[in-house]
């Protein structure tokens, strides 16, 4: 009996750990890169991925005509960079998404981010998957700001109900495996 516990156990726990995260390096833009001539829709290119805490993105560009500014939600709405909480310049920028929430980027040559050089990028944690029941596959922790602007998001009170969930469930998993060995 107390054998098979522990299988059991030592099966749970490389579950858990091979949904573990691992981080993904995002090309914005992909192969067009980070530009204003309306190559790239990057709000759709965006909308088809699934950033998460740890990832990390890549603005590549010809430096001579674009740069990266970070801008509040209030400022990329306006498309205003004369307050940018971050800028760079590089040509080739390598940004790591340290926080759940929006990230905005913008262009700040003048005319390019009006253009559609602009992208939302919204992150979530790095939860493993297989844990969740799911409310919505494509984001199960939704998103954490407040100010969020697209209409289709799930509401933030779906998002802080999974989490106490995953957390009972697994508790009374382990208390289970702990309790037939005692
Ligand atoms: C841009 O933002 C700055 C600082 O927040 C503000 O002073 C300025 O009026 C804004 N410009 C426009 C065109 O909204
Ligand atoms: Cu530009």
């Amino acid at each position: 009996m107390a054998f098979r516990n522990i299988a059991t156990l030592v099966f749970f726990v490389v579950m858990a750990f091979s949904g573990a995260y691992s981080s993904v390096v995002y090309r914005v833009g992909d192969s067009d890169g980070w530009t204003s001539r309306g190559l790239v829709d990057y709000n759709k290119w965006a909308s088809t991925k699934d950033f998460h805490v740890g990832d990390t993105l890549i603005f590549a560009y010809n430096n001579q005509f674009h740069n990266v500014m970070q801008v509040s939600d209030q400022d990329f709405e306006s498309c205003n960079a004369t307050s940018a909480i971050s800028s760079y310049t590089s040509g080739s920028d390598t940004i790591t998404l340290k926080r759940p929430g929006h990230y905005y980027f913008l262009c700040g040559a003048p005319g390019h981010c009006q253009a559609g050089q602009k992208v939302d990028i919204k992150v979530s944690l790095p939860v493993p998957e297989n844990l969740i029941p799911s409310p919505s596959p494509s984001s199960p922790y939704g998103s954490s700001s407040p100010s969020a602007s697209n209409p289709v998001e799930m509401s933030p009170s779906s998002t802080v109900s999974s989490a106490p969930a995953i957390g009972l469930a697994f508790a009374t998993v382990v208390v289970f495996l702990l309790g037939f060995e005692f």
